[in-house]
């Protein structure tokens, strides 16, 4: 405690972390999830791997409350969000239809959906635009698959009481792929990607726009931005293709490819992280998914091998923190597996998750200070020279 004011010092600011991202440095409390370096992740008190297997709309249910729900209030939450996934806005579709289907990242498709849906749809009330968005996403993620993929828009009606990623299955009308296998991993997916704490830069970045009183949808469209770039999001498309290029599960194989890429300074995706201090429980409930719907897939017999060389190797470099698998290891191995064979789509499904993490905190952060918001955010910039920071 300091003397001066009884508070505690959480955190001595030095001139060490300036020009440095902000790393580490607090700057606010988050109801919805927090995350223990070395457990990992827990939305409101539970660990996430606990969470895995449950229904997403009730983990989502579990952002907004803090608690998960009852079994009425789960049949009433999914009833809720079906009867707010009205047929997406004409206008939204017309913007997506005037895209080329070859151009851009599917991440840009996104954020200009969700811009879109905002253009048509804002009502101003944080907590329904929330919901309205995250009951929307099944469909306007279809159609961006659909649309990109020149398929044209969704050619079944859209029928939300199916639950959200079982419509979403329904609606993209792929052939030939096990629609039970993909909705068992997305469903998992969407749960493990849902929320990761305050700080994350695309949970930051949304949470910044809103503090100005920005709609949600601009705010959610912003993250949205945020997290397509490669050292975000993106790493995950990353992933499937560094696993793709090894190509083999042998053991010493893999080792020789680990430490030629270490050589040529390129990353081993999959392995590391700014914060957590141990394997990612998120990497643990996917490779256990992994096990259960394709144990004979070749790239998952690699993200196996990965998983116990990568570490061994990684740890002999003592400035290394964290040598274990991430969330990203296997993610994009399952994905492929039950038919999404395209990894630069990999980061919409993150999208999806985050739009539910992201509009609670945002929803909270609107709340906070008896409903007067959390101020407008505005960290403060030295000048870079010196010489006039000292005149300051
Ligand atoms: N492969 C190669 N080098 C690695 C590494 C890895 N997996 N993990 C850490 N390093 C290097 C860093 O690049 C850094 O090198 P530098 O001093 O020359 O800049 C040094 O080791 C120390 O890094 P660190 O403090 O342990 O981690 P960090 O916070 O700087 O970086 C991360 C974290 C995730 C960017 C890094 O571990 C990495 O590049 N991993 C591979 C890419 C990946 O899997 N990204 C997904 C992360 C999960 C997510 O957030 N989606």
């Amino acid at each position: 405690m300091s003397e001066e004011n009884d508070k505690e010092v959480l955190f001595e600011v030095t001139e060490d972390h300036l020009d440095t991202g902000l790393r580490g440095v607090p700057v606010g409390t988050c109801r919805t999830s927090f995350v223990d370096p070395k457990k990992g992740v827990h939305y409101c008190g539970y660990p996430v791997g606990d969470l895995a297997d449950m229904d997403p709309e009730d983990v989502i249910f579990l952002l907004f409350e803090k608690r998960l729900p009852n079994r009425q209030e789960s049949q009433d939450f999914r009833h809720e969000l079906a009867q707010r996934a009205a047929r997406l806005p004409t206008g939204a579709l017309r913007v997506l239809e005037s895209l080329t289907p070859s151009s851009g990242h599917p991440m840009d498709w996104l954020s200009i959906g969700i811009q879109a849906l905002g253009v048509a749809e804002t009502t101003g009330d944080i907590r329904a635009d929330g919901l309205n968005l995250i009951s929307r996403m099944p469909e306007l993620m279809a159609t961006i698959f659909r649309l990109r993929g020149g398929r044209g828009l969704p050619e079944v009606a859209s029928e939300p009481e199916r639950g959200m990623v079982e419509n979403f299955v329904h609606l993209l009308g792929m052939d030939g792929v096990d629609a039970e296998r993909m909705t068992r991993t997305l469903r998992v997916f969407l749960v493990l990607h849902m929320d990761h704490g305050g700080g994350n830069l695309s949970t930051f970045t949304g949470k910044a726009v809103a503090s100005g009183w920005a709609s949600l949808y601009a705010s959610i469209s912003s993250a949205m931005n945020a997290l397509s770039g490669p050292l975000h999001g993106r790493a995950n498309q990353s992933c499937l293709e560094f696993v793709q290029r090894i190509g083999t599960s042998d053991e010493a194989e893999v080792e020789s490819f680990v430490r030629k890429e270490l050589a040529a300074r390129r990353p081993i995706y999959g392995f590391g992280h700014a914060v957590l201090r141990a394997e990612d429980p998120r990497a643990a409930a996917q490779f256990k998914l992994g096990e259960e719907i394709c144990p004979d897939d070749e790239n998952f017999q690699t993200v196996k091998t990965l998983r116990i060389v990568a570490p061994r190797v990684l740890s002999e470099n003592p400035k290394i923190s964290n040598p274990n698998a991430n969330v990203d290891i296997a993610s994009g191995t399952l994905l492929n597996a039950v038919g999404f064979h395209k990894p630069d789509y990999y980061t919409t499904f993150f999208g999806w998750a985050r739009v539910a993490g992201i509009s609670a905190q945002i929803l909270d952060e609107r709340n906070a200070r008896g409903g007067r918001g959390t101020p407008i955010y505005r960290p403060k910039y030295y000048a870079a020279d010196p010489t006039i920071r000292r005149l300051e």
